[in-house]
């Protein structure tokens, strides 16, 4: 990361990161930091929540309001923050199993109320902290130390699931694909509604090696030449998609916002008690 970012934005005391060698959460930590810089966002306004993960672990490196909660639970906590203070620009980084296994329910439901989120999933398709389970990213046929014969269970597509859920912005990108992924962590900022930016990452400690993939760099190179464009995608057939792992824009609509609507609320009471009181 260059030197005046880190001196902008992260805390420098904190670092190094405990992260492993060739681990891809530090470069997406990086695109998030990139797109907050970019928008010229006030430090004091931007919120940055994590759960518990490998991934994150960025809450502590990074110089914002921040606060690291329980796992699967961040969203939950980044809600009331939200609706606490809705000028406030609130993050929420957090892992694949974070996010769709522990904390699928409240994914799915902020997602269908359309809270003003952002949250960016460091999705390495593996319980990394922990040593290795299967998560819902895990992709069938593959492995992990709680499925040490294969993976039977269909896995999830977070951004599709989040769309599915009603998320006014999703999005997927890559470790890899580093200007496209902090543009849609951009967008996704700025974006009012519920967004969502599921980042593929790698994680060759664990998925890596469970799964024969390879050096870090070799992760990173498969990410290079198995990246399909969205609109690409949806002119290929389900065989041509096979194996390959899809970056773009899912969904990016306009759909009213929920602390918006609940101040709209907020004020129609507020204003039949006035006038019950002028009576
Ligand atoms: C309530 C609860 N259940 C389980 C755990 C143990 N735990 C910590 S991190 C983690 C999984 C992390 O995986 P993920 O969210 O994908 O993040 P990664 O480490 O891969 O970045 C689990 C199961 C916990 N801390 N709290
Ligand atoms: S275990 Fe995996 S996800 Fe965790 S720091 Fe190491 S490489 Fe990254
Ligand atoms: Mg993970």
């Amino acid at each position: 990361m260059p030197s005046q970012l880190i001196e902008k934005h992260m805390r420098a005391e904190n670092l190094p990161h405990i992260w492993c060698p060739g681990c891809g959460h530090g470069i997406l930590m990086r695109n998030v930091v990139q797109a907050i810089d970019n928008l010229g966002l006030d430090h004091d306004k931007v919120v940055i929540v994590s759960g518990i993960g490998c991934s994150s672990r960025a809450a502590g490196y990074l110089d914002f309001n921040t606060i690291h909660t329980t796992h699967g639970r961040a969203i939950a906590f980044a809600t009331g923050i939200k609706l606490a203070n809705p000028e406030l620009e609130v993050i929420v980084l957090a892992g694949d199993g974070d996010i769709s296994a522990i904390g699928g329910n409240h994914l799915i439901h902020a997602a269908r109320r359309n809270v003003g989120l952002t949250v960016v999933v460091f999705n390495n398709n593996i319980y990394g902290m922990t040593g290795g389970q299967y998560s819902p990213t895990t992709p069938k046929g593959e492995f992990g130390t709680t499925a040490p014969y294969g993976i039977i269970d269909r896995s999830f597509n977070i951004a599709e699931l989040a769309q599915g859920a009603g998320a006014s912005y999703a999005a997927r990108g890559s470790a890899y694909h580093v200007q496209q992924t902090t543009a849609y962590i951009q967008q996704g900022i700025l974006h009012k509604g519920f967004s969502l930016i599921d980042c593929a990452s790698i994680c060759p400690t664990y998925y890596g090696r469970k799964n024969k993939k390879g050096s870090a760099v070799d992760m990173m190179k498969w990410q290079k030449e198995n990246a399909v464009m969205q609109e690409q995608a949806v002119k290929m057939t389900p065989e041509e998609l096979k194996g390959k792992m899809i970056i773009g824009v899912l969904a990016h609509d306009n759909y009213p916002e929920f602390t918006v609507e609940y101040q709209k609320i907020i004020d129609r009471l507020a204003k039949e008690a006035e006038e019950r009181e002028q009576k």
